[in-house]
């Protein structure tokens, strides 16, 4: 992942267009700088202020919606281009009885300093509940800076949470999502490229070949790096299969190139089943969206379908998706209370899915 310090809309001419510049040089600088005096209107309020929150992962639990953030909070540690000043410690649960109903804030649910394992950066986390136990799936960098995905377990949706002693077997780079599927069978997917490290396991050990996040990428002309899924065990606590591949096909049938940074899997991994089809939704990173595509099992391949949401006020964009009392929506966050890339705040919004199986895209900025 690589996350500029500055903000990443500009107004041109009134318009608005998402910058991916890359350095702190001055060049960029002026293309990240948010041009305060032209009003934003926001299609959505933010739903916590008390707190920095972003990367909601929602379920519905007991008949309520709970959320799964990110807690982001100001850090000493120097920014840099692999996401360093996302130094997040813990995690805190949400909830909701209705839709744009007050919001329960239910307190720290996990803290770094309790998981032996883990050192920094408690990135986007997600939940699942099994036969009446909650189990939270985070990442975070261990004691050699390598991320890993944990998971802690609770007897309620608000935990606490109690980590277990070691990351799951065999994990690797960020931002786990876990799906159950009708048959029961629950399915995780993760993967984060750039500061993620997910290009860094292409050989299916960590090789790293220098220092910069943007080191052992394919080719532009190759097939871009793949998300990853594994069936869950049935205690929920390890993979139980070898990772496979999320290919992600163009509409022509071939797999998404590494150089079409429209299209391809940059992180935040999503899955959801709608009229029988799944769904696989993620980030593009530095062009700023989250896309969809589909497939007829949990597995994929997955074929590119569309842009879902369009660039946030804030240079990532990480969401889910769910359905409540009839209706879907997607959870996601913007800078809006901050204006700074790493101090975020959520918001829900309704999602449409159209006649033909397409999902309605989303504005989340109104243009004036
Ligand atoms: O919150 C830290 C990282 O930023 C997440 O893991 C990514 O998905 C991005 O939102």
């Amino acid at each position: 992942m690589r996350y500029p310090i500055f903000i990443t809309l500009v107004f041109i001419a009134g318009g608005i267009i998402s910058g991916c510049g890359r350095g702190n040089t001055e060049e960029s600088k002026k293309e990240f700088t948010l041009d305060t005096a032209e009003a934003v209107e926001f299609l959505n309020p933010p739903l916590i202020k008390e707190i920095y929150t972003a990367d909601p992962s929602a379920h519905v639990f007991e008949n309520k919606i709970y959320i799964y953030p990110s807690h982001d909070v100001e850090s000493t540690v120097e920014e840099d281009d692999s996401g360093a000043q996302y130094n997040m410690k813990d995690y805190f649960v949400f909830s909701l009885d209705k839709a744009n109903g007050q919001v329960v804030n239910h307190g720290k649910v996990l803290d770094v300093k309790d998981v032996k394992w883990a050192k920094r950066q408690m990135w986007a986390p997600d939940a699942a509940e099994k036969d009446g136990k909650y189990y939270l799936y985070f990442p975070a960098k261990d004691h050699e800076d390598l991320f890993r995905l944990g998971v802690a377990v609770s007897d309620e949706p608000t935990g606490p949470f109690i980590p277990e002693e070691a990351p799951m077997k065999g994990s690797f780079s960020m931002d786990p999502s876990v799906f159950q599927d009708d048959d029961g069978q629950y399915y995780i997917y993760w993967g984060g490229i750039w500061g993620g490290q997910l290009q860094k396991w292409r050989t299916g050990k960590y090789v790293s070949t220098g220092n910069s996040p943007y080191d052992d990428e394919p080719e532009d002309n190759e097939p871009a790096i793949a998300p990853q899924v594994a069936m869950l065990s049935d205690d929920m606590l390890q993979f139980n299969e070898a990772p496979r591949d999320v290919v992600i096909l163009d509409e022509a049938g071939n797999p998404i190139k590494a150089g079409d940074h429209e299209k391809r899997f940059f992180e935040a991994s999503w899955m959801h089943k709608y009229n029988g089809t799944y769904y696989f939704s993620y980030s593009t990173g530095d062009t700023h969206k989250i896309v969809y595509a589909t497939g007829n099992n949990p597995y994929g391949p997955f074929t590119y379908q569309g842009v879902i949401l369009n660039p946030v006020q804030g240079w990532t964009n990480h969401h889910s998706i769910v359905e409540f009392d009839g209706q879907w929506y997607i959870f996601y966050h913007d800078t809006e209370l901050s204006n700074k890339n790493y101090l975020r705040n959520v918001k829900m919004s309704p999602l449409r899915h159209l006649e033909d199986g397409s999902i309605e895209l989303i504005e989340p900025i109104i243009e004036e």
